[in-house]
């Protein structure tokens, strides 16, 4: 019997989804990108139970949602091409670059996306005032990537991953740009968006 192929479950323009479709492109496994609608889930989502969302990974016998356990999965899967360095300590400060974007830019990217897409009656005012507090955090970003093509250095991590995969919402929805005074930053989303696997899941090139 023929294994059915790797699939993963997205929603369209879903930066959690983007995550994971990044990470297989990026350590080339080829896979089923499967966008479906909110209103209307598929069956063998709905069967994976309440928590599988987008993204959520069907890798022959393994069921694997919520983006950073899927990339971890992958990497403990797959280890060929890495997207987290061999040391130890390399690997943690790649973790500690995650859960520093989860905590200081994530909420403010889900706070934009909530006031242009959730909102009943998004205002221009609201729009501009989220806009402006991601603009307000990218200070730190900028002086980090100075000199450096990616974030932990010379090699593209999950770090790059999870900090690149929000950008493209939040200038699609709200035309987010990143200023001139942030140029590292901006040269770095420029290298990220060219690589394989960067493309948002469920736009068309
Ligand atoms: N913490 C989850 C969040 C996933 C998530 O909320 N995905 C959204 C789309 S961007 C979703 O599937 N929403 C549909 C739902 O909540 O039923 C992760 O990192 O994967």
């Amino acid at each position: 019997m023929t294994e059915r192929p790797r699939t993963l479950y997205v929603l369209p323009r879903c930066p959690f989804g983007h995550r994971a479709a990044f990470a297989l492109a990026a350590k080339e496994l080829p896979f089923e990108l499967a966008l479906f609608s909110p209103k209307d889930p598929p069956p063998e989502l709905v069967a994976a139970g309440p928590r599988a969302k987008s993204p959520t990974l069907f890798d022959g016998d393994a069921v694997v949602h919520d983006s950073l356990v899927v990339l971890e999965y992958l990497e403990d899967r797959y280890p060929e091409r890495p997207l987290l360095p061999g040391d130890p300590a390399a690997r943690a400060a790649v973790r500690m670059t995650i859960t520093r974007v989860v905590d200081e830019l994530a909420p403010r990217f889900g706070a934009l996306t909530m006031a242009t897409l959730f909102s009943a009656s998004p205002s221009p005012e609201t729009i501009a005032e989220k806009r402006q507090a991601i603009l307000d955090a990218l200070g730190p970003w900028d002086a980090l990537l100075a000199g450096r093509p990616f974030l932990a250095g010379e090699r593209f991590t999950l770090a790059d991953v999870v900090l690149y995969t929000p950008f493209p919402g939040a200038q699609h929805l709200a035309g987010l740009e990143v200023p001139e005074d942030r140029p590292h930053l901006s040269a770095w989303l420029a290298r990220v968006a060219a690589l394989p696997g960067a493309a948002v899941p469920g736009v068309p090139a």
